[in-house]
């Protein structure tokens, strides 16, 4: 079942095999797309090498720091160059210097609080406008939220606020390329135990509470983040756009 034979796509926010960017190329790259990826710094450069390698010595690999409009454009005319045309893209890039990430919100710098957003937010609009012009022929662009963005969740801080401005960024981007008939969807994840969890205080707590809490009592799995992803690249969510879909074991329904 080729669901996205003949589809392109670019993916940003690998950085090893547990990043929940990997799960959703690899469904993608299963049901059929050729892929194209980009990583962020020459520490995770052999990392993406190594897993995208996989999928051809030919996928295209390029580095993209997401706050730098040059590096963008660069990866935008590469992949223009070697694949003509993008149905699409996986924003999966999030940062909040860490100290903003341990005391209380009250205390975010300007500074904190302009990264979170210029990397985690803003690369949203950067990367869907430069990938929407590759894409005639329409296309779905899927980003990647969490809860925090509507509650609040203790230490998420900048972050949540940083996710909200994604979501809403999300909407007004749908609206914008709806007519072109672009998609843009968001998948708010439960926790995942990835690079970018790693050492979170009482990340591990997290995981138990949604044991405890979720209706489906469990963690959500990476590959079911992978089916959601494809899903939504898929003609089946050929009517949803400019949403947030919960791929959380149903956590996010609870009232208590
Ligand atoms: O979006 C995230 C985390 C993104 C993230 C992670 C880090 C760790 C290292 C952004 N910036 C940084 N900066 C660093 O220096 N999640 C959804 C995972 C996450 O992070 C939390 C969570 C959850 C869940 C932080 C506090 C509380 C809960």
């Amino acid at each position: 079942m080729s669901l996205l034979a003949g589809k392109r796509g670019i993916v940003f926010g690998v950085a090893n095999k547990r990043s929940i960017a990997w799960a959703i190329a690899q469904a993608w790259h299963k049901a059929g797309a050729k892929l194209a990826f980009t990583y962020q710094g020459d520490r995770l450069k052999e990392n993406v090498e190594e897993l995208a390698g996989a999928f051809g010595a030919d996928t295209l690999i390029l580095p993209c720091d997401v706050t730098k409009d040059e590096e963008i454009a660069n990866v935008f005319k590469v992949v223009g160059g070697k694949f003509g045309k993008l149905h699409l893209l996986l924003h999966s890039v999030a940062f909040a210097p860490k100290a903003a990430l341990e005391g209380e919100f009250i205390n975010t710098s300007r500074e904190a609080f302009r990264i979170a957003h210029d990397v985690s937010a803003y690369s949203l609009v950067a990367l869907g406008r430069a990938a929407a012009a590759l894409m005639p022929e329409g296309g779905s662009m899927l980003a990647m939220s969490y809860y925090g963005a509507e509650k609040v969740v203790p230490h998420y801080n900048v972050m949540g606020v940083a996710k909200a401005s994604l979501e809403a960024s999300t909407r007004y981007l749908a609206y914008d390329l709806g007519p072109k008939r672009i998609r843009v969807n968001c998948i708010s994840a439960g926790p995942v135990n990835t690079l970018a969890a790693r050492g979170i205080a009482g990340f591990n707590e997290m995981l138990k509470r949604y044991e405890d809490h979720a209706p489906l009592k469990r963690n959500v799995l990476p590959e079911e983040l992978g089916a959601t992803g494809l899903f939504l690249a898929t003609d089946g969510a050929a009517a949803i756009t400019g949403q947030v879909i919960y791929v959380d074991c149903g956590y996010q329904i609870m009232g208590m």
